[in-house]
């Protein structure tokens, strides 16, 4: 670490008192053989540690800075916010008008509740699904992640995976009991689960883009498959769009995709990059929604107004024409790009992308479920992380998470990116 001497140091003093150092496990880089920097401030696509070491970032924060760091909207509304309090224990219109732009972009919304993480979101989400329909079984996928809910560490993705801990430990054989999985983009293991457990079951849940496995897309017909087999069942659509809320399209991924669930989980984008996590719904299924019916959840930091603040300036920012269109090119140059330098280097690899957010595998074909990586692919991507990263570009520390670009990236950073990966590419 003598490239990162202050980093280093930070780090000695932070894991003495914080496991691993970190306050999420997913920033650890242990899978990736190296020690995290530790960041003293961030600009547009620009992240600067505490030894002056600039990066070009694709973390964004692991998905809400779609905008860059220090957006001047989102500076310009915290600010004002800032200047008539930073939260109250009683409602705001701010709040209200984040539901509001929520329920006219996302179709299968018309309200919901705000919370103050996506685990917080899919918590409450299965926990409504459930007290709606008086049924106790959810089916997720292998190497989905849904946030740190006992009942959905099972098979995770995410930080859980990285570490190899995809059933962790402390989540006891009840709470994972009513937990069904299946392979991702398996339509035929699905539909044997509900042959297996007639009318028991009150949700699928799924990521309809994965992110935490890396990117892996649903493959055609899949998502109105399940659309089609819930319907018949029964059972409810969930479709945690943390991650890809606002990310692939301004819609989310239903509109992208054109398959509406029953339930909605946000987070990420809608905070601006502050704590935020949302849920919903047609109007009748949040009607079930304590005060208003019986299923309870509370949250003291719910709908913050600073939180809300950011995340009203970003969707209103998201909305200017052209956006997304732009998110699109700057991805398409960059996986083109980075499908170059595979070539030219002769590494293995392929590149799987959904708008602004992609991943590179160390694999011979194409990754549709959690099996297609192999440890061999973790190794090389271990090495690729730290040799982009001593070439001035952040990724994220982990095979199973999705690279970010956002409106602050531009096309002399994506080449530049593309350059430095010819390079690592090459010392692999
Ligand atoms: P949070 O509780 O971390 O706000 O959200 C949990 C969550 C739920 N659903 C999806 C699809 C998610 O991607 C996440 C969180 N994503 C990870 C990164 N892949 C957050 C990073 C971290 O855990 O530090």
């Amino acid at each position: 670490m003598t490239d990162h001497p202050s980093s280093h140091q930070a780090f000695e003093r932070a894991r003495a008192l914080m496991p691993g150092g970190v306050n999420s496990p997913a920033r650890a880089c242990r899978s990736v053989g190296a020690e995290p920097v530790f960041i003293d401030h961030a600009d547009g696509a620009w992240l600067t540690d505490v030894d002056g070491a600039r990066y070009i970032d694709y973390v964004c924060a692991f998905g809400p800075l779609i905008l860059g760091h220090r957006h001047p909207a989102v500076l310009d509304a915290v600010s004002a916010q800032l200047a008539k309090g930073v939260g109250y224990g009683a409602p705001t219109e701010a709040e209200t008008a984040l539901a509001e732009r929520v329920a006219r972009l996302v179709p299968g919304i018309d309200r919901l509740r705000l919370v103050s993480s996506g685990t917080e979101a899919t918590m409450s989400a299965i926990r409504l699904a459930r007290g709606k329909t008086g049924r106790r079984k959810v089916v997720k996928f292998d190497g989905h992640y849904h946030g740190h809910v006992d009942a959905l560490l099972v098979k995770a993705g995410s930080g859980a995976m990285t570490l190899g801990t995809p059933d962790s430990a402390g989540v006891t054989p009840g709470a994972a009991a009513d937990t069904l999985v299946a392979p991702f983009n398996d339509l035929g293991a699905v539909k044997a689960l509900f042959a297996e457990h007639p009318g028991e079951i009150a949700a699928v849940l799924l990521e309809p883009v994965a992110g935490n496995m890396g990117v892996v897309p649903p493959v055609a017909g899949f998502l109105e498959g399940l659309r089609e087999l819930t319907t018949a069942e029964g059972a409810l659509l969930v479709f945690d769009e943390v991650m890809t809320g606002f990310r692939v399209a301004l819609g989310c991924a239903q509109a992208r995709f054109g398959v509406t669930p029953d339930i909605t989980c946000l987070g990420k984008i809608i905070g601006g990059g502050l704590p935020i996590g949302a849920y919903g719904a047609r109007g009748d299924l949040m009607a079930t929604v304590s005060p208003e019916g019986p299923v309870y959840q509370a949250g003291t930091n719910s709908g913050n107004p600073l939180c809300v603040a950011a995340g009203l300036a970003t969707l209103d920012a998201l909305a200017a024409p052209g956006v997304y269109e732009r998110l699109e090119a700057l991805g398409e140059r960059l996986e083109a790009g980075l499908r170059a330098a595979l070539a030219e280097t002769g590494a293995e690899g392929v590149v799987q992308r959904v708008g602004s957010m992609l991943t590179l595998f160390f694999t011979g074909g194409p990754v549709n479920a959690v099996h297609d990586v192999t440890p061999a692919a973790t190794a090389r991507f271990a090495a690729f992380f730290r040799g982009m990263r001593d070439r001035g570009v952040m990724l994220p520390p982990s095979q199973y998470e999705a690279w970010f670009i956002s409106t602050a990236h531009d096309e002399a950073l994506i080449d530049q990116t593309v350059a430095a990966a010819r390079a690592a590419l090459a010392a692999v």
